[in-house]
This record gives structure tokens, C-alpha cells and sequence, in this order.
């Protein structure tokens, strides 16, 4: 099977590939037992994430369980402010920390010549899965949109109502641009690494669009994003990316138009219908099963997936996977039965 007809590729440029790719969004991670016992054996989260071996490991579990399309690379988004020189670590059950930045003064600490050299590890285990892949499955690199990273470096953690982020980028938006013009030439220059090393997609991952209005949401969440992707495009213009807007409603269009990407990942909200009429005429789709549904599993599970599967399918340029990322509660088999009425139905089509 040649570069060109893997199925998840042929998807992302528009096409009808042979049989529709599924993958799913945080398909490694603690729902696998293989994972946690992995996870036990490493120093911390960080650790699993910079040691080649684990990561390596952890990216292919998923492939080995399930019949699956891609493999994304194992990381984390926040592997980018740690690459500038800020204190990050993960507490187990609660989440990534990190060591607040405050203010303009707090930039001229982050360092983007130190990244390349602290992120080698993350570059070598793209190597490493790219040459044990099996035929005719994809390497996905992702990186987290600037919007999305600088909320964390901002609130120090996960956050409810964005306030630091949001009292700086509504009141002094010519300060936080600085912050958000360094994230771009980091994304960019990650994203890059990770294509050198073997990642043959990209995914843009802003999980906080949803928290902007309309005016913020171009500024600090389509602007950046079609930024990094018209320099990733010059370089690589075969690598599709596809952006995340997560949660942003009425928004997703104008992301759809102005964004620069190739695909749109869809969240959970949207219609199947809304989404075979307002995005996929301008880029392709992926999504958009609700992550609760494969907690919940069942006959309406199955229905919805065959729901999402003949209105999209049979349009081109779809990708299945979920509206959000696979919730740690997530039964195993649930996903087995998923990629299996992902099958069922492009059987049933021919
Ligand atoms: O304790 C553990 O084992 C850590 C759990 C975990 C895992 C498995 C974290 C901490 N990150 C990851 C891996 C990860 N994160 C991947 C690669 C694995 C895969 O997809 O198979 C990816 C793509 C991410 C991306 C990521 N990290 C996002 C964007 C996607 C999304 O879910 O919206 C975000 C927001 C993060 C931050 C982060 N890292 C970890 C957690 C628990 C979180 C979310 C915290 C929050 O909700 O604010």
C-alpha cells in the first residue's frame, strides 16, 4: 500500500478512500490496562512522555487492540511550554500543574532556542513508530493551538472561566499577542520536528476555543491556527492538518473558511446534518461521536454511529472518531464494538 492511499490521508485531502479510517482522539491513555501498567513503571507522567521506549509503546497499544486507521504520536500538549523553560508536572487523578507566568516580564523567561534539544525524546519516539507501523495505518503529530497552551500557562492548571487568560487577552491584547506570537513559532517549529521524524498528519488541538466570543475567538484562535498552518503548508504541503475548535458553536464555520486547515474535528453538538451542510462543503470532517456514548455503550451506541456513518461516509473526505477524547472510564470492548460498526457500515454501503 503506497503513502497516498492510506485511508485516513486520502480522507483528510477529500477523498473516498476505500474504507472509511477511524481513530479516536486520546486512544491510549488510562481506560487500557496495558497503560496504567506502563504508567506505574514510569518516574511521572513527563517521564512516560520523554522516555522512547514507553512512549512508543503507549502509542502502539492501541493498534494492537483495535483495527484502528492512525496511531497518534504519545505526548501531551503541555510537553511545549515545558520545552520553553516552564515548570510543569501532572498530579496523578488531578491533572497537569504548572508554575504560573504572570505577566509580560514572565515571557523573557521562556527560552524557544532550548526546545528542539529538550524535546529530542518526544521527535525520536515519532521515529520509532513510524518504522514499526503496520501497512497502510497513519502517524498523526498534534500539538495544542496557542489559545488553548496559553490558558495553562496562564491559570496554572485547568481552569473554569479562563479569567487570568481572559484579563489579559481582552485588556492588554497588544501584550498577550507577544505571548501568543512566541506559542506560534513553538507550534510550528514542534509541529515541524514531529513531520521530519515521520508524522504524516497534524492535528491543532484547541480544547478552550469554546470560552472566547467572536471577536477573541479570530484573534486568539483562527488567526494563530491559519498562521502555523500556512508555514507548515509552505514546508510540507503534503501533510493535512486538521484544527479542533472545541465547543465554539456557531463559530466552527467561520474556523471552517478562515482557518487555513484541511479537516475540522466536530464536537459532540453538532448534527450530522449541520455538518454535511455547513462544514464539509469547505474542508473535510472528522468526529463526532459523544465520548459518553462509549462509556455507556449499547444498541444506542451502535445507532449512533451508524447514524454519523451514512450521512457523512458516502460525502468524502470523513474521518470517524469522537466529538472529544476517550473518558478514562471507557469498557475496552465498547471501542472494539465501535470500529466494528464503523466497518459494518461501509459494508452495508457497497
Ligand atoms: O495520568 C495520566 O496517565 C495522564 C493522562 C494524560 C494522557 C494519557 C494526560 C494528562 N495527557 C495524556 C496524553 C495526551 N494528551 C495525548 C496523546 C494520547 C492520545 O491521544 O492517544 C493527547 C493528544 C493529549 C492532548 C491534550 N492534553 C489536550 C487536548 C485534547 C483534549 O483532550 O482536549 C489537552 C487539553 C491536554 C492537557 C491535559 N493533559 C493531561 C490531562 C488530564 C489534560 C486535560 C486537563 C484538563 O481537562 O484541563
Amino acid at each position: 500500500m503506497t503513502e497516498t492511499t492510506k485511508p485516513l490521508l486520502a480522507a483528510l485531502r477529500g477523498g473516498h478512500p476505500d474504507r472509511t479510517p477511524i481513530w479516536l482522539m486520546r486512544q491510549a491513555g488510562r481506560y487500557l490496562p496495558e497503560y496504567r501498567a506502563l504508567r506505574a513503571r514510569a518516574n511521572g507522567f513527563l517521564d512516560l512522555c520523554y522516555t522512547p521506549d514507553f512512549a512508543t509503546e503507549v502509542t502502539l497499544q492501541p493498534l494492537r487492540r483495535f483495527d484502528l486507521d492512525a496511531a497518534i504520536l504519545f505526548s501531551d500538549i503541555l510537553v511545549v511550554p515545558h520545552g520553553l523553560g516552564q515548570k510543569v508536572w501532572f498530579v496523578e487523578g488531578e491533572g497537569p500543574k504548572l508554575e504560573p507566568l504572570t505577566g509580560t516580564a514572565a515571557l523573557d523567561a521562556l527560552d524557544l532556542s532550548a526546545m528542539a534539544e529538550k524535546l529530542k525524546p518526544v521527535y525520536e519516539t515519532a521515529a520509532r513508530v513510524k518504522a514499526a507501523l503496520p501497512a497502510g495505518k497513519a502517524l498523526i503529530g498534534f500539538a495544542g493551538a496557542p489559545w488553548t497552551v496559553a490558558t495553562y500557562m496562564l491559570e496554572g492548571g485547568s481552569s473554569r472561566d479562563f479569567l487570568k487568560a481572559k484579563r489579559w487577552a481582552y485588556g492588554d491584547p497588544d501584550g498577550f499577542q507577544r505571548l501568543i506570537d512566541l506559542l506560534v513559532d513553538a507550534t510550528v517549529q514542534h509541529l515541524e520536528a514531529q513531520i521530519a521524524a515521520g508524522a504524516e498528519a497534524v492535528q491543532i488541538f484547541d480544547s478552550w476555543a469554546g470560552a472566547l466570543d467572536e471577536d477573541a475567538f479570530e484573534r486568539w484562535t483562527v488567526a494563530p491556527i491559519r498562521a502555523i498552518a500556512s508555514r507548515i503548508r509552505a514546508n510540507h504541503p503534503d501533510v493535512p492538518i486538521t484544527g479542533f475548535p472545541n465547543r465554539a458553536g456557531t463559530l466552527y464555520e467561520s474556523f471552517a473558511l478562515h482557518a487555513g486547515v484541511d479537516a475540522v474535528s466536530v464536537d459532540p453538538t453538532w448534527t450530522v446534518e449541520t455538518i454535511a451542510r455547513r462544514l464539509r462543503p469547505h474542508v473535510a470532517v472528522q468526529g463526532n461521536l459523544d465520548p459518553g456514548r462509549l462509556v455507556a455503550g449499547g444498541p444506542d451506541m451502535i445507532r449512533r454511529v451508524r447514524a454519523i456513518c451514512d450521512r457523512l461516509a458516502p460525502m468524502g473526505g470523513f474521518v470517524f472518531n469522537l466529538g472529544h477524547g476517550v473518558l478514562p472510564s471507557t469498557n475496552p470492548d465498547h471501542v472494539a464494538q465501535v470500529v466494528e460498526a464503523v466497518r459494518a457500515a461501509d459494508a452495508d454501503r457497497v
